[in-house]
């Protein structure tokens, strides 16, 4: 096992490693930048290393000085969070070459499934199902021309190099096909440095819901079910559950087996999760694999009873996989609700500040994974999410119940916070009746509605 291990990342999921580390004795070294020098992810770190100014571009994700910590620390073995540095392959390339050990998949796989354009052949060729469309990056306009004619009005526009809703554009009609061609070139040029785009035919009100998966160095790979994330504005995700209120046990095996096809196709390495779009008529289609521990990570770890952490860490010190996929069974229902500190009455504009006073919730089935604590500064700087509520219970209802119940207790002041929305949320009906797809919260947001009968907790 390893001695030490550096955590490449800031806030919550720092913490989580740290604690994940603390379980398997191994010191933890944390970086932080000039913003964060009272994280607690900095405080119960063994050590901790100031890594550059609050930029995250001369800090979280400045490769000179996060590896030149390692080494001067002498640690043995890297984790990388989700976000930052977590899904690039030149990164975990540079630290297997300086001797630290990557605790996540290999470089190879993580720039295969980053061409979102190549994952989808791979997955293809595995015999997972990918939505119709084109195989491979768009030639040229008549290719483009044909294969609208073969895929059908509304497609999709995707850049190779995009992802998590990033570079993807709607065509409705033929009239508007050449004019959005050109005009995803040239964002998808901009912004990833690819013009490269594929086609889909698109998907109405699809459900997003994603696979848990772990692989072992020896070829071994099991799933733990699947995460409802469709409770999405745009494209971060604000509310996740597992199981999902649309996955039958039937559909769940299936789902299942067909990403441990396309994980064993690339011989995956380490926690990864293939998303699906599900469409209206219960079929899935491949939509990405993320080659890295998730935001959403705890609703699976409550309702299978796993730590996905420890596993990645056990995973990248060699050892073997030893589960028996028909023992791996939900067993509880979870839900988790991501704290953002932004203001849902003003477009969810970001609301950084100081939290004068916090008071968190407990009790049985609930859990607080977060960095913050009363007098802690929400900088500007980073991304506003400040911690995430997990709930669960025997099923959805006592999950629901038992979210509101501690949505009810907890207490933030001094900056905006979207608790109100969570509440909101978990009150109406169709959400209580899982009733709903990707476009649910955009509405929600849109139309606000009273609150819902079926909860006497406010
Ligand atoms: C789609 C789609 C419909 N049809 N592809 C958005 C995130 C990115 N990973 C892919 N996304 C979508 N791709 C086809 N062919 C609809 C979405 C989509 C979506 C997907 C998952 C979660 C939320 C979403 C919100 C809007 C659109």
């Amino acid at each position: 096992m390893f001695k030490k291990v550096l955590i490449a990342n800031r806030g919550e999921i720092a913490l989580r490693v740290i604690r994940a580390c603390r379980e398997l004795g191994i010191r933890t070294v944390a970086i932080y930048s000039e913003a964060d020098r009272g994280s607690l992810h900095v405080k119960y770190a063994d050590e901790a290393v100031c890594v550059g100014p609050a930029a995250s571009q001369s800090s979280y994700l400045h490769i000179p000085n996060i590896i030149s910590a390692a080494v001067l620390s002498g640690a043995d073995a890297i984790h990388p969070g989700y976000g930052y540095l977590a899904e690039r392959a030149d990164f975990a390339e540079i630290c297997e070459d300086y001797g630290l050990v990557w605790i996540g998949p290999t470089a190879a796989q993580i720039e295969k499934m980053g061409d979102k354009s190549q994952a989808k052949a791979i997955m293809k060729a595995a015999g997972v199902p990918v939505i119709p469309g084109s195989d491979g990056p768009v030639a040229n306009e008549d290719h483009l021309a044909a294969l609208a004619k073969q895929v059908g009005y509304p497609l999709m526009i995707k850049a190779v190099a995009g992802g998590g809703g990033k570079g993807m554009r709607i065509i409705h009609s033929e009239d508007e096909l050449l004019k959005g061609y050109r005009l995803a070139r040239a964002e998808a040029g901009a912004a990833f440095g690819s013009d490269q785009v594929y086609v889909e035919k698109y998907i109405a009100n699809p459900r997003h819901i994603e696979i848990q998966l772990l692989g072992d160095q020896y070829g071994n790979v099991v799933h733990f079910g699947e995460r409802e994330c469709s409770l999405q504005r745009r494209h971060q995700k604000i509310i996740e559950e597992c199981p999902s209120p649309a996955v039958t046990p039937a559909l769940r095996k299936e789902m299942g087996r067909a990403a441990v096809k396309g994980a064993k196709a690339v011989k995956y390495i380490n926690a990864g999760t293939i998303e699906f779009l599900l469409d209206e008529n219960r079929n899935f289609y491949f939509l990405e694999m993320n080659t890295r521990i998730q935001v959403e990570h705890p609703v699976t770890e409550m309702v299978y009873g796993i730590d996905l952490v420890k596993a990645q860490i056990q995973i990248a010190a060699g050892a073997e996989l030893e589960y028996n996929q028909k023992g791996i069974v939900p067993s509880a229902h979870a839900i988790e609700c991501r704290l953002n500190a932004e203001d849902p009455e003003n477009d969810f504009m970001p609301s950084p500040g100081v939290i004068t006073k916090i008071h968190v919730p407990g009790g049985h089935g609930i859990r607080w994974d977060s960095h913050v604590y009363q007098g802690y500064e929400i900088s500007p700087y980073y991304d506003s999410m400040f911690g995430k509520l997990i709930a669960w219970g025997g099923d959805r209802d006592e999950a629901v119940d038992r979210m509101l119940g501690a949505l009810a207790e907890i207490e933030i002041e001094g900056i905006k916070h979207n608790v109100g929305f969570h509440k909101r949320v978990l009150n109406d009906l169709r959400f209580r009746a899982g009733d709903y797809s990707t476009h649910f919260l955009e509405q929600l947001a849109r139309k606000p509605e009273p609150l819902g009968k079926l909860s006497n907790i406010r």
